[in-house]
Parts: C-alpha cells; sequence; structure tokens
C-alpha cells in the first residue's frame, strides 16, 4: 500500500469519526434538551398543583355547609387528580351535537356529579345566547369533559334572548340567576361567554371569598390583561356575593359596558376581584364578528357615571321577562325568554 493510499484512508476515518461525534453531540444536546423542557413542565405542573391546592383549603372552609345527597362520601380534593393542564384546542367543522352526546355519557339533563366523592359547591354554568349554535358546540364539548375532570358538581344552562330586538347579554344572565334557583339551591354561578374555551383545567370553575375574574389573557389579545380593571368574559360569583350587588344593571343593551358595570358594583360593596395566575387563566375566543343586533351601546358611558346611584333599584330586583320556555336537553338546559322591553314578569 503507497502512502498516499494510507494517508486517505487515515483521513477518511478522521473524517468518519468526526461526523459522528458530531453526530453524538447533536443528538445528546437535543435529548438533554428535551429531558429538561419535560422536567421544567413537571416542575410547572407541580407549581401549580401545590399552590392551588393551598389556596382552595383554605377556601373551602367557606363552602363547609356541603350538599345533603351522598353525605357519606367524602369530600372531594381540593385539586383533582383528573387534572391535565394546558391543552391545545381543536375545533373540528363537522362536529356534531350526537357526537359530543355520545362522548359524555354521564352528563343528564345538562347536569354532573361526581360519583366518588361529595364536591363542597354546587355550580351553575350560566350562558347568554343568541344565534351562535356552532360556538355553542364547541363549547359543550370542551367545557363538559374540562368540568368533569375538576370533579365539579355542576350544571350547563343557556339563556337564550328570543326575537331580534337588541341583545341584552347582563339581564339574561339575572335571569338566568333568578331562573335556575328555583331548580336547585346553586352556592355558585359562572357567567360564561359562549365563544370563550379555556385552555388549562387548573383554571377551576368554582367560586371564591371574593368575586373571581377567570379570563386573564386570550389568545385575540396576546393572553395579556386588557386592562387593569377588566371583568367580562368569563367570572365566578358566589349566591350571595352576586345577590348582594343586586346582580347586573337591566339597562345595557347592545354591547360594552356591562361587565364594567358589574365591577363597580363589586367595588362598591366594599369587595374586591380576584384572578387566578395568568399562565392559567388563558382562553381561546372562537373568531367571530359584531352580531346583528348587538351594535355598540352608545349609552355605555352615561351609564356607567350612573351607577352609584342606581345599582340598588337597577338590578335582580327590578328584572322583568317572559319566559317562554325551559327545556332539559342531554347536555344543557335551554331557558328562552322574551326580554323586550313591553315584556313583564313571569
Ligand atoms: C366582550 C366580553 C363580554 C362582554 C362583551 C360586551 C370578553 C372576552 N368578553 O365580548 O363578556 O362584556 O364584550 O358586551 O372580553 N351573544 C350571543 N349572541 C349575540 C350577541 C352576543 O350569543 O348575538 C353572547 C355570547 O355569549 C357572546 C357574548 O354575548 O360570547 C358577548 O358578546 P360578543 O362575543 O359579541 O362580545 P365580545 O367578544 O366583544
Ligand atoms: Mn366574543
Amino acid at each position: 500500500m503507497d502512502v498516499n493510499c494510507l494517508s486517505f484512508r487515515l483521513f477518511y476515518r478522521f473524517r468518519v469519526l468526526l461526523l459522528f461525534i458530531v453526530c453524538s453531540l447533536v443528538v445528546g444536546w437535543a435529548t438533554s434538551y428535551y429531558l429538561w423542557e419535560f422536567q421544567k413542565t413537571k416542575i410547572v405542573m407541580e407549581h401549580f398543583r401545590k399552590r392551588i391546592v393551598a389556596e382552595q383549603e383554605k377556601k373551602t372552609s367557606a363552602f363547609m355547609e356541603a350538599p345533603a345527597e351522598n353525605s357519606d362520601l367524602r369530600v372531594c380534593p381540593a385539586l383533582s387528580p383528573y387534572l391535565k393542564g394546558s391543552r391545545n384546542l381543536s375545533f373540528k367543522m363537522s362536529l356534531t351535537l350526537e357526537e359530543v352526546e355520545k362522548s359524555n355519557p354521564k352528563v343528564l339533563k345538562g347536569h354532573y356529579r361526581p360519583s366518588k366523592c361529595r364536591p363542597l359547591q354546587r355550580v351553575a354554568i350560566l350562558i347568554p345566547h343568541r344565534n351562535r349554535e356552532k360556538h355553542l358546540l364547541y363549547l359543550l364539548d370542551h367545557l363538559h369533559p374540562f368540568l368533569q375532570r375538576q370533579q365539579l358538581d355542576y350544571a350547563i344552562y343557556i339563556i337564550h334572548q328570543a326575537g331580534n330586538t337588541k341583545f341584552n347579554r347582563a339581564k339574561l344572565l339575572n335571569i338566568g340567576y333568578l331562573e335556575t334557583l328555583k331548580e336547585e339551591k346553586w352556592d355558585c354561578f359562572i357567567f360564561h361567554d359562549v365563544d370563550l374555551v379555556p385552555e388549562n383545567d387548573f383554571n377551576l370553575y368554582l367560586c371564591d371569598n371574593e368575586p373571581k375574574h377567570l379570563v386573564v389573557g386570550r389568545n385575540a389579545t396576546g393572553y395579556r390583561l386588557r386592562y387593569s380593571g377588566y371583568f367580562g368574559g368569563v367570572t365566578a360569583m358566589t349566591r350571595d356575593q352576586f345577590a348582594k350587588v343586586n346582580g347586573f344593571s337591566n339597562n345595557y343593551w347592545g354591547w360594552g359596558g356591562e361587565d364594567d358595570d358589574l365591577r363597580e358594583r363589586v367595588m362598591l360593596n366594599k369587595m374586591k376581584v380576584v384572578r387566578p395566575s395568568p399562565e392559567i387563566a388563558r382562553y381561546t375566543m372562537i373568531f367571530h364578528k359584531r352580531d346583528d343586533g348587538n351594535e355598540v351601546n352608545g349609552e355605555r358611558m352615561r351609564l356607567l357615571r350612573q351607577v352609584a346611584r342606581v345599582w340598588k333599584t337597577d338590578g335582580l330586583n327590578s328584572c322583568s321577562y317572559k319566559l317562554l320556555s325551559v327545556q332539559h336537553n342531554p347536555l344543557y338546559i335551554n331557558i328562552t325568554v322574551n326580554i323586550s322591553v313591553s315584556s313583564q314578569s313571569p
């Protein structure tokens, strides 16, 4: 073998060795990166878990007057063992109500209660609605499994505004509160937009010692709080907290202002708004345009200036409407109402 050939072979082996070392380094780096990311996720989840358990245990005492039935069962843990954390949501165009019903066999007439433990709060989810059937379907598809993983005793109510007159989100939610209390003595109310889907099941649909705002961030606003007093989208108030502020105002027709009005009422009653941490309180808002019949309310600024003067006489105690029907569907209870100005209390 001549010298040239020998040096070529050595050089070739050296290059193979070098390639091998580079590949090993890359594979090693990638593996350790993924292990580190995995470890980090585990640490973050554990951090959430500890913090929420501590917070929830502190609040539990306020709800020790537990529901009478199933009283032989132990109280559900402060944090359900079934939680999965943050998830990427997807919305299937072809989804049908039958499919969602099939995948939630334990929900009966819109209601679910865990069989293995006893939750300390009974939670009514109230959703104001008109002409948003697809959004409702997507929300039901995500919310039912989400709430079951949280081991809640809950029911989903849709408060449906009949007719084409201006939409009134706040009044529909007042009606939801009044009508659902005729069915059961709910402890906690979640006022919920139909198009907001929670991304992280550590965002507990339970009430606190103070009114709770559950939407810190959403996809459309870069997951940042829109402004410091923001109280829109999804909020949780106990039966007593909501009664204390006399509910929402009934006078906000069309888009905007009613959420700020509720916050004013909370402040006037010496309560404060609490929020879960921003990593948890994240939502996807299903894209939509402004609906016909929900045009911006030009009166909202004027109304907001008079909250302190009118809150005691405008709210739950002055909410007049005509109840048209209450239907118990498999996945939700549908309450249809006529709230046009001329309608009267039932
Ligand atoms: C914001 C608030 C919302 C409310 C509203 C002003 C967030 C995330 N949400 O929502 O809580 O304060 O501003 O009023 O900041 N709806 C129907 N049919 C209609 C119109 C409205 O079902 O024709 C219901 C539905 O549940 C919807 C909600 O009312 O999610 C709020 O209306 P929007 O989604 O049009 O208003 P948006 O997204 O600006
Ligand atoms: Mn919306």
